[in-house]
């Protein structure tokens, strides 16, 4: 089997794993990459997708069920280190549950985990929240005692389901932007504190825009990568810009559909002199639970620019 594929050690209570192919974890069901560089080692954070025996999706009718967040690392891409869970939706107080996408940046030793929970009330909707330690392994803790994004600041307390998830975070310089949202894509600056939105928050107008922003900077060229409605299921396509300000020019699609999850997320990072993307499918069958919208398995592949910047598109492997 897949599983049998990977070779597991477990030492001092450190488990590792090596690389054994597409999908990269093969003991767990995890979504929605996230993976940042710090001290020459690659960290990858994700949600971890639980599900219900007999069940396709998630309980009670809802299509995920993610209760907690994973992290896992690296310094040559091949040997990994499980570090388990590190931060869950509840360990922030104004959230009920629902530990959806995230990334995780460093700034001045600190490291920021900016993620998506549901909010209890008076914070009704999906809320992006901000945590943070002074290790890359956490323990993260809530920054702020509130949410940084709620409805109440991009829907007019609309209550708007799902408008505020899935916040990514580009520093560039002294300044550092966030991104996120589910039908529209927002864009605000973020305070010198990383904890405090300034300014006005922006929408930015990309084609066929569903979710799962991915913001990076490689030379001059700003890059937006983002899930995108194909037919009928999400690809990732992406825009690039001069600058944060744009204009933001749409270059299509980055990839094709994930293999049976519907959704895809992308995660891209620079490491080790070559550049990644990660995404999620749902291809891998884990003790007889085949993946499904809910049980997702995060992947990687390599990633290619042409002579002007653009970003190659990325064939899908698997182990
Ligand atoms: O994992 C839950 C949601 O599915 C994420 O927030 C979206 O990006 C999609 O991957």
């Amino acid at each position: 089997s897949q599983k049998e594929q990977q070779v597991e050690e477990t030492t001092d209570s450190v488990k590792t794993f090596v690389f054994a192919g597409n999908p990269l974890v093969r003991d767990k069901f995890t979504a929605d990459p996230a993976p940042m560089v710090h001290d020459g080692r690659l960290y990858l954070y994700v949600g971890h997708d639980e599900y219900y025996e007999g069940q396709d999706t998630a309980s009670g009718g809802k299509e995920f069920n993610i209760t907690e967040w994973l992290c896992y690392s690296t310094d040559d891409m091949k040997t990994w280190t499980d570090h388990g869970s590190v931060l869950k939706p509840t360990d922030f107080k104004w959230a009920v549950g629902e530990a959806w996408a995230s990334q995780v940046v460093e700034k001045d030793g600190k490291f920021y985990y900016y993620t998506t929970a549901q909010g209890g009330e008076p914070y009704v909707g999906k809320c992006v929240g901000v945590a943070v330690s002074d290790s890359p392994t956490g323990p993260f803790k809530d920054a702020i005692g509130k949410p940084l994004v709620s409805d109440d600041m991009t829907d007019n307390g609309a209550r708007g389901w799902w408008n505020d998830i899935d916040p990514t975070v580009l520093i560039d310089g002294d300044d550092a932007w966030l991104c996120w949202g589910n039908g529209t894509c927002f864009l605000a600056k973020l305070k010198p504190n990383m904890t405090e939105i300034d300014g006005e928050i922006e929408v930015i107008d990309l084609p066929r825009y569903v979710e799962g922003p991915w913001l990076h900077k490689k030379g001059d060229i700003y890059y937006l990568t983002y899930a995108s409605i194909g037919k009928g299921q999400e690809t990732i396509s992406y825009a690039t810009a001069p600058s944060m300000k744009g204009p933001w020019t749409p270059r299509g699609e980055l990839t094709g559909p994930a293999e049976n999850s519907f959704t895809i997320h992308p995660g891209i990072i620079e490491f080790n002199g070559e550049w990644y993307l990660f995404y999620h499918n749902a291809s891998q069958e884990i003790d007889g639970h085949k993946g499904a919208i809910g049980r997702r398995s995060v992947c990687v592949d390599t990633l290619r620019y042409d002579a002007d910047g653009l970003m190659l598109p990325v064939r899908q492997t698997s182990g």
